[in-house]
């Protein structure tokens, strides 16, 4: 989490300056559901609706409903609605169809009406004009509660209202990947609302929170614990501690998940094997759901990895996933629940000698020829590409491979890949194309959104999976921004038809209100935002190149080669890109159905922005756009970290149109993600300067004439470091200041006299809390301390960031002079500053 405020002296001077009334704190706690007063002409138009709430049935989630509903009207209206059993005069009324039905016998009501859909609709009950929100299950109800409170809250009209509305899949789920101990893997945002030192925790308020967020979007199930999973889970004593967690779930519509791990009849059942033939395999996965059940009846299920980066398996005894499926899924099926078996199963000791390997190909050769052996309460669950969530890849040949077993598909809300909620990255925008992507199957149009629908096959279950792992922190997921990446995969989930400028629009209106300029201007930030990070991370579909085998953060661009994870890009002096093709490369490509390998198979056809997850080609090949791929690089990175920069001025233009805390808590990030941009752009840049020998045609790969280098200015205790990988630090270099309590950097100014900003490049690790102090001559300009949390204990990609001091007075002959003083293990380093004349 980035903590400290990055305002600069001018921004200092603005900020407590401007004289406005500051808008009232928001922690971010209530999300999308912040129910704030509308103003008075939104309000106005809500003047008509009915001051009764009648809600026809007494259950725990109705009464969700109906408080739900009452808090949204006085929220946004400021009345509070009588609430009542019976229509006795106008009303807003919930209730299931059939209640509805014994309410209003002559009101026809919507057959095709299924499972979770509701219908919102204006019409008479004994006589009284009502708005009646009716499902044919409680939970529909609670989900046409949100919806219309959604409509309000973004000034919709709701008179005369008359819609259905229908999940497209029945499974709408999220997993968290929470450790027992606290800690999420992959989570960015605080340890767990779940689990605590090994035990469920005993306050679930934010658990229950959780569970409200997620039934306004649609979401009907949720697994809680990582998939790397700890067999404790299942013990007999943990189950009370469970079924806690589903209390506070159910009242939202939320049924309980777990992820379990294939060795749990050994490990924990103390049997001397967990072959899942063996009978007292067979027999000990029955007992312990039964048991499950009699403590939570409307447990959901489970969820499996197994035999995927060293997680045991079936593999371990000759089995397949289906003959390991099949045995859990037959003891959760009396009880109604599910399993989801993980295909992300795939060797990661390859050997990167072999240009035929290739990890893309795992999911389908192991899962497509068990198509059919899997029982019909089981769901395959395949994550959106072949490799692992990364920034771009294409859709995962599996989604299409599977015609007598149900699947679902997997999408990453949690931003592993995708700059960790530091970087503002709106994903819905790559998930539409994602759930758009027609595989042809069969040579009909099968897009993802119906295969995972399960309606291409007529499957029983199809499922939308979101990883979500938020955390204590109150705003959730850390970046105030990154709310929209779940709210969004909520709404896909639900309707996959829906476009990412719709959800963004959405999202922004329940979550900042409905001034136009603000609603405009933080879409346009969301939807410009993927295709950013893209651009300033990896490009073509090289995948991201960051640190592979550490912390998925920064850029790494070395490390997925010449090792087993099979990530490669395999960029050497001439060229770079996989060799997937039929005749000459992995054969992924013919994974496909024909018209999508036909594609993907030929260098000509084959989309730019997947040509190197394809294709290995030189350096000087011209992609469709007639560029040259390593001028596509330069470009891109350029572009990419240019419109990062362009995020902080368009952020900066809702001042006061947003909540002050939030205004200043967002701005430091995106400052910081203009920096890292460049930390990233520079790294990619300059590394394949070095290794193609080739040129930017700009001329401005590693040329920085703005740039003065630690490593060149007058040192004082400070030493001259490497850095490695060389290219995640300018000139490859920095300095540390090890042997002594404080060091100082110096040099001379020599440019024309005038008002400068001046950016610190410097490493804040996580191992200690350096202070940096700046000198003009005499006059102390600025301090800061370096507290941020990156991924890092060193110098390097994922440590690299800056401070922007602005609004510096600089005449010819000053001295400027940064003083660091180490902290524990990080040795104030430093890698450049940067000055360029100010334009105000
Ligand atoms: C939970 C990637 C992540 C792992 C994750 C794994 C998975 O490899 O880096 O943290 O494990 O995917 O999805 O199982």
């Amino acid at each position: 989490m980035l903590r400290r405020l990055h305002i600069g002296i001018l921004g200092v001077l603005l900020l407590g300056g401007w004289g406005l009334e500051p808008l009232h704190a928001d922690t971010g706690q209530d999300a999308w559901l912040r129910y704030a007063s509308l103003e008075a002409a939104a309000r106005a138009q809500y003047e008509s609706l009915p001051a009764n709430l009648v809600v026809l049935e007494d259950s725990p989630l109705l009464n969700s409903a109906q408080g739900e509903m009452i808090r949204g009207v006085k929220g946004m209206t400021g009345k509070t609605l009588l609430a009542g059993k019976s229509v006795q005069e106008r009303a807003i009324v919930l209730g299931t169809l059939a209640a509805i039905h014994a309410a209003a016998p002559g009101l026809a009501l919507p057959s095709a009406l299924e499972a979770d859909g509701f219908w919102l609709v204006t019409a008479q009950v004994r006589g009284f004009d009502c708005l009646i929100v009716t499902s044919p299950r409680e939970r529909g109800v609670l989900y046409g509660v949100f919806a219309l409170l959604s409509k309000v809250a973004r000034g919709d009209n709701v008179a005369g209202l008359n819609e259905v509305r229908q999940p497209s899949a029945a499974l709408r789920w999220v997993d968290q990947w929470d450790n027992l101990n606290g800690s999420i893997e992959r989570g960015y945002a605080g340890p767990s609302i779940f689990f605590e030192k090994g035990s469920v925790r005993a306050d679930l308020t934010r658990a229950g929170e959780y569970a409200r967020l997620l039934a306004s979007i649609g979401i009907n199930g949720c697994t809680i614990n990582n998939v790397n999973a700890d067999p404790r889970i299942l013990d007999d004593g943990f189950l009370p501690q469970l079924a806690r967690v589903a209390d506070v779930f159910r009242v939202w519509g939320v049924q309980l998940a777990v992820s379990v791990d294939l060795s749990s009849p050994k490990v924990l059942g103390n049997l001397d094997s967990f072959d899942p033939l063996d009978p007292r395999v067979i027999e000990w996965w029955r007992t312990k759901v039964e048991k499950i059940y009699r403590q939570i009846p409307d447990f959901g299920g489970f969820v499996v990895k197994a035999d995927s980066e060293g997680r045991s398996g079936p593999s371990s005894y000759g089995r397949t996933p289906a003959d390991a499926a099949n045995v859990i899924a037959r003891a959760l099926k009396p009880h109604g629940g599910v399993l989801f078996y993980r295909a992300f199963v795939y060797d990661h000791h390859l050997d990167w000698r072999n240009l035929k390997n290739d990890r893309a190909r795992a999911a389908y050769d192991i899962f497509h020829p068990l198509d059919g052996k899997f029982d019909d309460n089981v769901i395959i669950q395949i994550k959106y590409g072949p490799i692992d969530f990364q920034a771009r890849e294409p859709v995962s040949p599996l989604l299409g491979g599977l015609e007598k077993t149900n699947e679902g598909v997997e999408l990453q809300i949690t931003q592993e890949y995708t700059g960790q909620q530091r970087h503002l990255c709106f994903l819905p925008t790559m998930w539409n194309g994602i759930l758009d992507f027609d595989l042809r199957v069969n040579g009909h149009t099968t897009p993802v959104k119906d295969l995972v629908a399960g309606k291409v096959f007529h499957r029983p279950s199809g499922a939308l999976v979101g990883v979500a792992n938020v955390g204590m922190d109150a705003n959730w997921l850390g970046h105030p921004l990154a709310m929209a990446n779940l709210y969004g995969f909520g709404r896909l989930a639900w309707n996959p038809n829906l476009s990412s400028e719709m959800i963004a629009e959405e999202w922004t209106g329940l979550t900042f209100g409905t001034d136009r300029v603000v609603v405009k201007t933080v879409t346009a930030m969301l939807l410009a935002s993927w295709r950013t990070y893209e651009n300033y991370t990896g490009p073509l579909g090289a995948q991201t190149l960051t640190d592979i085998t550490g912390s998925h953060y920064g850029p790494g661009i070395e490390s997925s080669e010449r090792n087993g994870w099979g990530q490669w890009h395999r960029a050497d002096h001439e060229g770079i890109g996989m060799d997937r093709t039929v005749a000459t490369g992995t054969s992924f490509a013919g994974q496909y159905p024909p018209a999508i390998r036909d594609l993907y198979d030929s260098i000509q056809t084959t989309p730019d922005e997947l040509l190197l997850f394809f294709q290995h080609v030189p350096y000087t090949f011209r992609l469709h756009s007639g560029k040259t791929v390593i001028q596509y690089i330069y470009d891109s990175h350029y572009e990419g970290a240019e419109q990062a920069a362009d995020f902080v001025r368009q952020w900066k233009s809702l001042e006061h149109r947003v909540p002050d805390e939030l205004y200043a808590d967002v701005l430091v990030r995106l400052e910081y993600q203009a920096g890292h941009a460049i930390v990233w752009r520079d790294a990619i840049c300059n590394w394949f300067l070095r290794t193609s020998g080739i040129p930017d045609a700009k001329g401005r790969v590693g040329n920085h004439p703005d740039r003065i280098e630690a490593e060149e200015m007058h040192l004082k205790g400070y030493s001259v470091m490497d850095v490695t990988p060389w290219e995640n630090a300018s000139g490859g270099k920095g300095i540390e200041c090890v042997k002594t309590s404080a060091c100082t950097a110096s040099f001379r100014f020599e440019r024309a006299a005038g008002i400068y900003e001046m950016n610190v490049q410097y490493f804040d690790q996580n191992n200690g809390e350096s202070k940096f102090r700046i000198f003009v001559g005499d006059r102390h300009v600025d301090e800061w301390i370096a507290n941020d949390h990156f991924p890092a204990t060193r110098p390097g990609g994922d440590s690299s960031t800056r401070r922007r001091i602005s609004g510096l007075a600089l005449r010819p002959g000053d001295e400027i002079r940064i003083e660091g003083i180490p902290d524990g293990a990080e040795h104030a380093p430093l890698d450049y500053v940067e000055l360029r004349a100010s334009t105000k």
